[in-house]
């Protein structure tokens, strides 16, 4: 029987999960380590049954008829799934495989990893230490807020907002809350009390942003938010940058209407060099790698191949975004 065709977007995705499609399918791999060009991509996937993706790829209306009717799943490396039109999916019976749970504990070390670093302003530090900036010891050389004793807001509250949360308490933090659109039990675990979006707003020392970007969530984070927000916040984002509206973050980062703000996710990605938040002080940018632990990036390959395989023969997808 004639064998699977899928598409993969990029030549350097992890080979442990394209030797698995291997055995089983024709491979067809954009030829570069950076993200197919949309040309070529449309004109790729005609008659595939599968495209491996990432969140470089935009899966719209006219990628599903580019690919044709035959087109049985889309398995994107990532637990987002902003760059997919999911109801354009459904219409067409294609499904959506992502990789949910295997990269939580790395996101929610990068989240401390950023958030720790923009408190104590460890890139600052660094290249003052570097360049001749430290002279001698003094009271106020770069202190900023600490975790211990503090009001920490989570905005989105799921696997990764929760793993976050467990990390944060052990930091000797006196309160986490958390602002979500779902009640979940895990909250009792360490204790978090469900605020708000407002209260969070008005009373956390830390904010941090582990939500997904749905219509909902869409620039929840304006100037309005960032204003009532305490001056002496820190803003976190470690989930998309869509969640706020940039401008309206660098003006509260120029006016000091909050004290500082860790990014592993901007708009656009990547960033562009002129981009103000290069060069504010007060704002720690980072090039989206919330999940990039290596043995994370393996997983999420595998995982990726293996919904594709599963939707492939009709079989359950371990993990299917529904
Ligand atoms: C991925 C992410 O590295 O999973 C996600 O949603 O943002 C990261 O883990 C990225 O999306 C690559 O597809």
């Amino acid at each position: 029987s004639a064998r699977f065709q899928v598409y993969v977007t990029r030549s350097d995705m992890p080979e442990c999960g394209i030797d698995l499609l291997k055995k089983e399918c024709n491979v067809k791999t954009w030829k570069d380590a950076s993200p197919v060009p949309r040309e070529e991509f449309l004109k790729s996937i005609a008659g595939v049954d599968a495209i491996y993706c990432s969140l470089s790829d935009k899966i719209d209306e006219e990628v599903l008829d580019a690919a044709g009717p035959q087109l049985k799943v889309i398995g994107t490396i990532s637990v987002g799934y902003d760059h997919i039109d999911l109801k354009e999916c459904r219409k067409r019976g294609v499904k959506i495989g992502y990789t949910p749970n295997v990269l939580t504990d790395a996101t929610a070390e990068l989240t401390m990893a950023l958030l720790l670093t923009t408190s104590r302003r460890l890139p600052e530090a660094q290249q003052d230490a570097k360049t001749g900036g430290w002279v001698s010891w003094a009271p106020k050389y770069m202190t900023g807020p600490g975790l211990n004793g503090a009001t920490v807001g989570m905005v989105g509250y799921g696997r990764i907002g929760q793993a976050v949360a467990r990390r944060v308490k052990s930091f000797n933090t006196a309160k986490i809350l958390y602002f979500s659109r779902s009640e979940r039990i895990e909250a009792l675990e360490v204790g978090a009390i469900k605020v708000s979006f407002d209260e969070l707003l008005k009373e956390s020392d830390f904010v941090i942003v582990c939500a997904p970007l749905v219509p909902e969530t869409k620039e929840l984070f304006n100037k309005s938010a960032f204003e009532k927000m305490k001056r002496s916040a820190v803003f976190v984002n470690t989930s998309r940058g869509g969640l706020l509206d940039q401008d309206a973050l660098i003006y509260a980062l120029e006016n000091n209407i909050i004290w500082g703000a860790g990014l592993d996710v901007t708009t656009p990605e990547p960033l562009p060099l002129d981009s103000p938040l290069f060069k504010l002080k007060n704002c720690v940018v980072l090039p989206h790698i919330g999940s990039a632990t290596i043995g994370t990036r393996n997983t999420m390959s595998e995982l990726t191949a293996a919904n594709i395989l599963a939707a492939l023969h009709n079989a359950e997808m371990p993990a299917e975004l529904k």
